[in-house]
């Protein structure tokens, strides 16, 4: 119990630490869609952990898969050896991909497919001779993770403000258009905001860009859904000028548009694909950069004699094999169940509740969606954007809701499993508090 415990010693990720410790909101188990709490209160869980579980929590399948592997093979050094499983599991992902995606390499994170993204793009541009092709554009609200080559090419001011710039790096505008605001799922204005590409063509010169980097669909800034158009005109700039496009569908990947991908839901592939979260149900650990052929043959056509490395980069953890496991369980499930399907059929049902429950509540300045995710942004009261959020989060955790709250914004992830009248419980309790809020 929270009252027992020590709460010093652990410095909390992205936490207020000293509210959380004042007032802890402690998880102890977790079944389906819901949360046990410290005090033994059942919590309905409105985010699917953190964009990670959209199967449901504790699925059996992935419990037994995980106890079995660590029986069997509890770690396996992946430099200069492997097993079975990464095999598996990297030929199961390539399947999933979109047509010409065909290479996958382990990471452990999201964090770490970004900076590993990164890494791929410059290396492969050294090795077709283009040496000064090193520079990165991303996106402003773009969310990267928290490495340093995912901060440089982020676009969410307050990740960045401590830590310096270590990268080349330039940003497109994000798409968030005022007159958008209160668009059910993608809207139709901003395609154009993609033509900024050939502003930073003509400003450092293609042969000075090696990619850029975008989530098709915003995630941690606040469910941003593409613009109609928007992600064809980036690829169409990316191939005329030569510079790789890599998706960063760390949120997007596996199901939560009501696609296998964000590339299948929005019809556009790149030439490269991050993601994690969801390829564990995030039951254990692992991300994954997924290459196209062309990247990664261009690897291995200049990679000298066949004992040498051919990309000097990979993680103790890369491919481990409790990981892989739990992979494998995971996308069976997804792929067994029609999980992308499902989510695409009731994903019109989530986007009415929000619109219809949200939209003319006090302080709603916006309500976006696409697929199983949706979000609100709230006026900033006074001077503290941040604070409306907080106080709306924190009255749904004492009714017994769990949503995620950022920036200005309140987010929700819906499990791919989740019946309507969760999904009924979650919007119509925060329409509830948001009357509370001052
Ligand atoms: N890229 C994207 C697009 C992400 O959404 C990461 C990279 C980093 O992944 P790791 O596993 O290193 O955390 C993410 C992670 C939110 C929220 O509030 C989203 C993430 C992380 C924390 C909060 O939506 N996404
Ligand atoms: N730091 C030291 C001193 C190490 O020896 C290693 C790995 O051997 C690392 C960092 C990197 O750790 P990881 O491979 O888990 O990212």
């Amino acid at each position: 119990m929270a009252m027992t415990l020590n709460l010093d010693a652990y410095w909390m990720p992205y936490t207020g630490n000293r509210q959380f410790k004042k007032d802890p909101r402690m998880i102890e188990a977790a079944q389906g869609v819901w949360f046990t709490d410290g005090d033994g209160r059942q919590v309905l869980d409105g985010h699917s952990g953190l964009w990670t579980s959209g199967l449901g929590h504790a699925r059996p399948e992935i419990t037994e898969a995980v106890r079995c592997q660590m029986e069997q093979l509890d770690f396996c050094p992946p430099f200069q050896f492997g097993h079975p499983k990464a095999f598996e599991l990297a030929t199961k992902i390539a399947g999933l991909m979109p047509e010409g995606l065909d290479h996958v390499f382990y990471t452990n994170s999201g964090s770490e497919s970004a900076d590993t993204s990164l890494k791929m793009a410059r290396a492969y541009w050294q090795l077709k001779g283009a040496r000064q092709k090193t520079r990165f554009i991303g996106r402003q609200k773009g969310y990267h993770g928290v490495n340093f080559g995912g901060v440089a090419v982020g676009g969410i001011p307050a990740n960045k403000k401590l830590f310096g710039e270590v990268l080349e790096t330039d940003h497109l505008s994000h798409t968030v258009l005022p007159q958008n605001a209160f668009t059910r799922g993608m809207p139709e204005q901003g395609a154009y905001l993609a033509d900024e590409l050939e502003l930073f063509v003509e400003r450092y010169g293609a042969e000075t860009i090696a990619a850029v980097i975008v989530e098709p669909m915003g995630g941690s800034a606040g469910v941003l859904p593409p613009p109609v158009g928007y992600l064809q005109r980036l690829r169409a700039l990316c191939d005329q000028h030569d510079v790789l496009l890599i998706f960063d569908e760390v949120i997007t990947g596996f199901g939560r548009c009501g696609a296998m991908t964000g590339a299948d839901a929005f019809g556009v592939v790149p030439d490269i694909l991050n993601v994690a979260k969801q390829l564990t149900n995030g039951a254990v650990p692992m991300g994954a950069v997924i290459a196209s052929s062309e990247i990664h043959d261009t690897f291995m056509a200049n990679g000298g004699p066949d004992y040498v490395l051919e990309f000097a980069h990979g993680y103790t953890y890369s491919a481990h094999p409790v990981a892989c496991a739990a992979g494998l369980a995971a996308l069976d499930i997804l792929v067994d169940e029609k999980l992308p399907q499902r989510v695409a059929a009731d994903a019109p049902f989530f986007e009415a509740l929000l619109h219809d429950q949200l939209s003319d509540k006090p302080h709603v300045s916006d309500v976006r969606n696409y697929g199983f995710a949706g979000a609100i942004t709230l006026e900033a009261r006074g001077d503290e954007p941040l604070r409306r959020p907080y106080e709306v989060a924190m009255a749904m955790w004492e009714r017994g809701v769990l949503v995620r709250y950022g920036g200005d914004t309140i987010q929700m992830a819906p499990h791919f499993v989740m019946e309507k009248k969760h999904m009924e419980q979650m919007v119509g309790t925060l329409a509830e508090c948001l009357k509370l809020l001052k």
